[in-house]
């Protein structure tokens, strides 16, 4: 009856018990930075779009990450994120300059450009402030 706990302790010396609370610690910190951001539209599907090609699509995917992981699917007036989806929606109708419903290699591979430059980011921003102006009172 003794000799199995002495055989698990032995087996696991001392760290299943920090690791988990590491872990555990870990996730909550986790959960806690991602409870202060109200996500929005959360269940918005994707509005379908046709790529020009598979590669046209992956840059606009990387390029679509980055923009995302670095914020600009923010929307600071209402203290909001726009969903990944949301995000895409709003992202394929700048993309597709010219509005044909295609997002063309070019397109794709500007877009990329645009978000590795950063250059993008005040018309973004302008963007956002020209919905914003709405919130001073
Ligand atoms: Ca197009």
């Amino acid at each position: 009856m003794t000799r199995l706990p002495t055989l698990v302790r032995r087996l696991h010396p001392a760290r299943p018990m920090t690791r988990p609370m590491w872990m555990l610690l870990a996730l909550l910190a986790l959960a806690g930075c991602k409870q202060k951001v109200r996500i929005l539209n959360p269940n918005v599907p994707r509005n379908p779009i046709v790529f020009e090609s598979p590669e046209g699509a992956d840059a606009f995917d990387t390029a679509l990450d980055e923009r995302y992981d670095r914020g600009d699917a923010d929307i600071k007036p209402v203290k909001g994120r726009l969903s990944k989806n949301a995000f895409f929606n709003q992202q394929i109708e700048k993309v597709d300059e010219n509005g044909d419903g295609i997002i063309s290699d070019l397109e794709a591979s500007r877009y990329l450009k645009r978000t590795e430059d950063d250059d993008d980011e005040e018309d973004d921003e302008a963007l956002k402030n020209g919905n914003g102006q709405n919130g001073h009172h």
